[in-house]
């Protein structure tokens, strides 16, 4: 059957690919299954209709016959499950690449978002800026440690996997600031997963919504 995501009407990131239904995206094509958009406004996000899907009132959400889905994690690791190419056939495999989601979504992403909301949240605040510091550290910190353990492979644990996914789309909110070019490694990581050409497939439905609710 074939599933429906929602996405913003208007993407606030103007179409550069940073909002999360690009990450389900980037996994449905990853294993060739065609998809509907359902897009919503911000608005409507807080709605009844959508709070049913999505109980914080957020994209993206995923609904395929009676499943209804909320949070990428979750999304994507359905995807993975029950399509092949996005997890190894390899039970140990299987094991690592799952880690890798959840290390990507608990461990890498926490401390992004912190930085990324930050400026826009509480960039008027007197300990803004002391904070800043504070959060960029973490950020440093984190972003050694995965180079340290990518090292000079392609991907984190052998064949690109969901793992390497959500890790990729994770990072990618860093781009804007340029905080990833102090980890030339990680950037060239993140390169190799936008040359995919399913990625390339996510990105160009998403910034076509993304312009034609420009005009
Ligand atoms: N943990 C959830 C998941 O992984 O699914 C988080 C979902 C989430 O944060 N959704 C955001 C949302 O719906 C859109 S993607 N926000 C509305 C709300 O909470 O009221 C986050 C996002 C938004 C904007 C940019 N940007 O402009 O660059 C990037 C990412």
């Amino acid at each position: 059957m074939k599933p429906t995501i929602t996405a913003f009407e208007s993407s606030p990131d103007r179409g550069i690919g940073l909002a999360r239904d690009t990450r389900v995206r980037w996994a449905l094509e990853e294993v060739g299954q065609p998809y509907d958009v359902r897009l919503v406004s911000f608005p409507a996000l807080k709605q009844p209709e959508h709070l049913a899907l999505s109980p914080f009132g957020q994209i993206p959400t995923y609904e395929e016959g009676d499943l209804t889905l909320f949070e990428t994690g979750a999304i994507v690791f359905h995807i993975a499950e029950r399509h092949a190419g996005l997890l190894p056939k390899d039970a140990d495999a299987r094991a690592r690449a799952i880690m890798w989601m959840f290390a990507a979504l608990n461990t890498i992403e926490l401390p992004i978002v912190e930085f990324a909301y930050g400026r826009f949240a509480e960039g008027k605040k007197p300990w803004y800026e002391e904070r800043l510091v504070m959060v960029k550290d973490r950020i440093r910190d984190r972003l050694n440690q995965l180079t340290t353990r990518l090292g000079d492979a392609d991907w984190l644990d052998g064949e690109f996997s969901a793992g390497d996914l959500m890790m990729v789309h994770v990072l990618q909110r860093l781009k804007p600031s340029g905080f990833l070019d102090e980890f030339p490694k990680l950037a060239a990581y993140v390169a190799r997963g936008e040359a995919r050409p399913a990625y390339q497939r996510a990105f160009a439905a998403q910034l076509a919504v993304f312009k034609a609710s420009t005009g």
